[in-house]
């Protein structure tokens, strides 16, 4: 089919065998590319294994759009048997690696085994080679990144690990391009348990397209509609920084580990702070509303902000200077941990250190300890080697009633959105298919704008609808989402994109007949890799439904338990799966999944 390279790499790394595989065009029709060519990979050759060892497989996938000359279309999904959860993991990276994988005619790697000793992929077209990466291993994300950009040139796609994935560490990320991060649950552990420091794509193949003359006509369009956009001067300021003020205006901003949704001293950490502190601005290929926002930190490093990494590092630990948050979040670019997590596991140790369950004394904002902390879960080591494993793991370590503020469903740490009074934001988190991320149903700003304290079917419906935009299509298409979430580019040019890639006319209901049997995959695979999966995998934890916040306009709200019971019942219902949240038989029969209904039982 145009559009698509001529199948899938794969790198046994046990013993240096290289070889390429189609991939049929029912593969392409059924699951499009990136996170649906990633589930049916992991479903059809990963079972039962330790996410660590080397029987497990991990997937580099792009899509139809990926690397196209249209707006943001830079993206590459990394998936795997995830080490911090034990279910599906994935994550999205903007990266000329997505350019370059294009270019050199693959839709997929996939590395499977363990090297003997630390190793990176060289993919240059058709030629692949695995190297010594002893020179590499050890350096953080931003020198192996200028390392390898010096031995193979500029013009090469580079997706790496820091010390943290070397330790396989479970909070650990993949990272490119000093600063884009990608695989929140554990993507970079499972490459450091491979002993694999770096893939580096060349490739110098045009792309096959269908109708080339017409993609770049359209891709024009829609570069100049989304700089036409009347809120693309705000966003080319703040990027996902804007989000910062609205959170704590709307009381879900997490706080104290998510005690609260609001933070006094917000104001030293917004937006605005980031405009005066402004030091450039960087992003993925492809794109015209580049978003990595950059300042100097403490040590005058330049540091990549993103909504998220100040959340988390900021007002979720008590951190009151964006510069201090600014520091952490470029320390855990160096490591390659996930500030999601790692925010979440400090706010965990202090607010254990604050009840008195740790003889450790570290106060909320102590910035020495928050840094101290950075460096030993990215070495498993000390204190910090008690949340390194996720905040999950740690209450079960330390017990004493922790588990109900340790923020966390599945065992991936939920983003920064503190759900107290966002009962739909909630549910989004419980039912995301890696574990609690924003990524799939970033539902909070309608529910805020329109229906805030429901518990209705319409939220829900809502909700699945955003899952299958998000979820479904963008992480299979795989491009970026944002220019139509945050600047308002219409939906409409997506079908038109593919069309002239692929030849094929294709509606929505195609593309959400695809997200639903990517996510009736995924479901299966979690059901199948943890036999007690199950309802009780999708609650987010009791601190929303038992400790209403105590200040701010949200003051006394908590989620209403038996409501939001109700609500999941829905989503099963409209989802097709029983009362235990597993897909129904016919419901995977419906998705042409006869065999997977008979694997799952
Ligand atoms: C994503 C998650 C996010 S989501 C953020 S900030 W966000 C955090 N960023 C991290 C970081 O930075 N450094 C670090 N060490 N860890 C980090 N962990 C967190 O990871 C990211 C953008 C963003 S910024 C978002 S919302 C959108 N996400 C998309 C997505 O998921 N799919 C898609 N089709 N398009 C998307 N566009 C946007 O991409 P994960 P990136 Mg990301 C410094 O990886 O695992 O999905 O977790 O990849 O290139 O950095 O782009 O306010
Ligand atoms: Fe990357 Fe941001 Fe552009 Fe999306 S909007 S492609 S995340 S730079």
């Amino acid at each position: 089919m145009n559009g698509y390279g001529n199948g899938l790499l794969r790198i046994n790394l046990s013993d240096g065998k290289v070889t390429k595989e189609a991939i049929f065009d029912a593969m392409k029709r059924d699951f499009l590319g990136g996170r649906g060519f990633a589930i049916k990979i992991l479903w059809d050759e990963v079972k039962n294994v330790d996410p660590l060892s080397e029987k497990n497989k991990i997937v580099f996938s792009i899509g139809p759009l990926s690397g196209q000359l249209l707006p943001s279309s830079g993206k590459m999904v990394i998936a795997s048997k995830s080490p911090l959860t034990g279910g599906y993991g994935d994550g999205n990276i903007g990266t000329m690696a997505s350019v370059y994988l294009k270019k050199a005619g693959y839709d997929a790697v996939v590395v499977e085994g363990k090297s003997g000793k630390p190793c990176y992929v060289l993919i240059e077209d058709e030629t692949v080679q695995i190297l010594d990466a002893n020179d590499l291993w050890g350096k953080n994300s931003f020198e192996a990144q200028d390392l390898l950009e010096k031995k193979h040139g500029r013009n090469s796609g580079i997706v790496l690990i820091g010390p943290g994935g070397e330790n396989e560490v479970p909070i650990a990320t993949v990272m490119s391009q000093h600063g884009r991060a990608g695989g929140r649950p554990g993507m970079g552990a499972v490459m450091g348990a491979k002993n694999l420091k770096a893939l580096v794509i060349k490739g110098t193949k045009n792309v096959s397209n269908f109708d080339d003359a017409k993609l770049r006509e359209l891709g024009k369009k829609g570069y100049d509609e989304i700089k036409g956009k009347e809120s693309y001067d705000f966003w080319m300021r703040q990027g996902t920084m804007q989000a910062f003020e609205w959170c704590n205006e709307n009381a879900c901003l997490p706080t104290h580990n998510f005690k609260e949704g609001v933070f006094e001293f917000a104001k030293e950490l917004d937006g605005y702070v980031l405009e005066r502190l402004h030091a450039g601005r960087k992003g993925c290929p492809m794109c015209n509303m580049q978003c990595g926002h950059l300042i100097k930190d403490a040590s005058d490093r330049e540091a990549e902000l993103d909504y998220e990494n100040i959340g988390m590092l900021g007002p979720n630990i008590g951190i009151k200077s964006l510069i201090q948050a600014g520091q952490l979040n470029r320390m855990a670019d160096e490591w390659g941990l996930d500030t999601i997590s790692l925010g979440s596991g400090i706010g965990f140790l202090m607010e254990a250190s604050e009840k008195g369950l740790i003889s450790e004394k570290i106060n909320w904002g102590d910035f020495d300890a928050a840094q101290r902390l950075v460096g030993e879960i990215g070495r498993g080591e000390g204190l910090g080697k008690l949340v390194s494993r996720g905040v999950k793991v740690a209450s079960e370590t330390i017990g004493q009633g922790s588990e109900k503020w340790a923020m966390q469903i599945k065992g991936l740490e939920i983003s920064a959105y503190n759900c107290h009074a966002c009962p739909g934001m909630a549910l989004s988190f419980g039912t995301s298919p890696i574990g609690a991320s924003h990524k799939d149903a970033w539902i909070i700003a309608w529910e805020i704008a329109n229906d805030r304290f429901s518990y209705n079917k319409a939220k829900v419906e809502k909700l699945i609808e955003f899952q299958r935009l998000r979820g479904g299509f963008f992480e299979s298409a795989t491009v970026c989402r944002l220019p139509w979430v945050e600047v308002g580019f219409g939906l409409d040019w997506y079908p038109e994109y593919l069309e002239a890639v692929t030849g094929e006319k294709k509606t929505w209901e195609d593309f959400h007949q695809i997200g639903d049997r990517i996510y009736n995959l995924i479901r299966a695979f979690w059901k199948r890799e943890n036999p007690g999966f199950g309802r009780k995998w999708d609650y987010p934890p009791d601190r929303w439904f038992d400790d209403a916040q105590s200040r701010g306009k949200m003051k006394g709200m908590k989620i209403d338990r038996r409501k939001y019971d109700q609500m999941l019942s829905w989503y099963y219902e409209l989802r097709g799966w029983d009362d235990n949240g597993i897909p129904r038989r016919d419901t995977l029969e419906r998705s042409g999944l006869n065999e997977v209904a008979k694997a799952i039982g």
